[in-house]
C-alpha cells in the first residue's frame, strides 16, 4: 500500500473555498476540470476527491480517504443515523461557522416543544435532543426550504441550520434555542493506516500551522525601558516578547506574537501607555 494520502473535501457549495484556501496554504495546489471526481496535487503526493459533503463522514470512515472536511452539523448527524459512521472529528477548522437552532414564527405563541410538529434536515440530532430532555414532540423530516414548512402549515417550529439569520428574517420565523453549533472540520478514520501515519500526521501540523497563524499577528513597538512590563502585560496572547536595547533614549523594542486577535482598541490603549512606532504584521503560518 501506498503511503499517498487521499483528502475529501466538498465539489461545490459553502465549504469549498475555505477547504482550497486551507489546503493551499498548507502547500497543497490543485486544479479541477469538468466532472472529474479526482484532482492530484501538483505541488505534493496528495490526491483530492471532490464530493458532496454528505459523502464525506462515509467515504473517510470506509477509509477511501484519509482525512475529509466537512461540517460539525453533517458528521453529527450521520453519526447519530448510522453506525457505521466511525470518522472522528480531529480539528477545528474555523470556517463555516453556524449554528442548528430552533426557531418559530414571529407570532407564534409557542413556548415549548411538547407534543410540537419539528420540520428539520437533522432529524437524528433533533430527536436525540427531544430523548435527552423527555420531550414527546414529531419530528418531521425535510430535504429543503425548511423555513417554509411553518408557513405552508405542515410544521409548528423548525431546527435549521442558522448563520447571519438573514432567511430566518425573511420567512418571519424568530430563534429560540440553540441544538448545536459546527464549524467546519477535519476527520480521519478511527484508525489511520500505518503506512500513512507519518504524512498525515504532517499534514495536520500543517493544518494547525495555518489555523494558528490565521489570529495572530507579529507587533512591533518602541517604548521606554521602564514601562516594559506595563506594556507586555497588555500584549493579548503573547508569550514571551523579544526585548532589543535601541541606541538612543533609554529605549527598547519589543516584538511580540500576539495569538490572539489585536485590535484597534488595544493599540491606542498601548499607545497611551508610552509606545510609539506600533506595528501589527500579518503571520502566514506558525510551526511549533
Ligand atoms: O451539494 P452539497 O451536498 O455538497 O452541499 P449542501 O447544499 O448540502 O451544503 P452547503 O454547501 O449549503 O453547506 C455546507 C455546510 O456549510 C453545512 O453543512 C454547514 O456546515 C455550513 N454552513 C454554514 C451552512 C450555513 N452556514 C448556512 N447558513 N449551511 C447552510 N446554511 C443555510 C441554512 O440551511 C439556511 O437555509 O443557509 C440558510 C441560513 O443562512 P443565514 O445566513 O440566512 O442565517
Ligand atoms: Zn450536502
Amino acid at each position: 500500500m501506498s503511503s499517498k494520502i487521499t483528502i475529501a473535501i466538498q465539489r461545490k457549495g459553502r465549504l469549498y473555498e475555505d477547504s482550497k484556501n486551507l489546503l493551499a496554504q498548507s502547500g497543497i495546489n490543485f486544479s479541477t476540470s469538468g466532472e472529474r471526481l479526482l484532482a492530484r496535487s501538483s505541488t505534493m503526493d496528495i490526491d483530492i476527491l471532490l464530493v458532496r459533503d454528505d459523502d464525506i463522514p462515509s467515504l473517510v470512515s470506509k477509509g477511501v480517504a484519509d482525512l475529509g472536511i466537512v461540517g460539525q452539523n453533517v458528521l453529527a448527524e450521520q453519526t447519530a443515523t448510522n453506525k457505521k459512521i466511525t470518522a472522528k472529528s480531529i480539528l477545528d477548522l474555523g470556517f463555516s461557522n453556524c449554528k442548528l437552532a430552533f426557531a418559530k414564527p414571529l407570532n407564534s405563541k409557542l413556548r415549548s416543544l411538547k407534543n410540537k410538529r419539528i420540520a428539520t434536515s437533522y432529524p437524528a440530532l433533533v430527536k436525540e435532543y427531544l430523548k435527552i430532555n423527555s420531550i414527546n414532540a414529531e419530528v418531521i423530516k425535510i430535504n429543503g426550504s425548511v423555513e417554509l414548512t411553518t408557513y405552508i402549515g405542515i410544521a409548528d417550529c423548525i431546527c435549521d441550520l442558522v448563520s447571519s439569520g438573514v432567511t430566518l428574517e425573511a420567512n418571519n420565523l424568530i430563534e429560540f434555542k440553540t441544538l448545536m453549533t459546527s464549524q467546519a472540520a477535519l476527520i480521519s478514520p478511527v484508525e489511520l493506516k500505518k503506512v500513512k501515519q507519518t504524512n498525515v500526521i504532517n499534514l495536520i501540523k500543517r493544518f494547525e500551522g495555518v489555523i494558528n497563524a490565521a489570529d495572530s499577528k507579529y507587533v512591533m513597538l518602541n517604548v521606554d525601558s521602564g514601562a516594559v512590563d506595563k506594556i507586555c502585560n497588555l500584549l493579548p496572547g503573547a508569550d514571551s516578547p523579544t526585548i532589543i536595547p535601541l541606541q538612543k533614549d533609554n529605549k527598547v523594542a519589543i516584538h511580540a506574537l500576539c495569538k490572539e486577535p489585536v485590535f484597534w482598541e488595544t493599540m491606542e490603549k498601548l499607545k497611551s501607555n508610552g509606545a510609539s512606532s506600533i506595528l501589527v504584521l500579518p503571520v502566514e503560518k506558525i510551526l511549533n
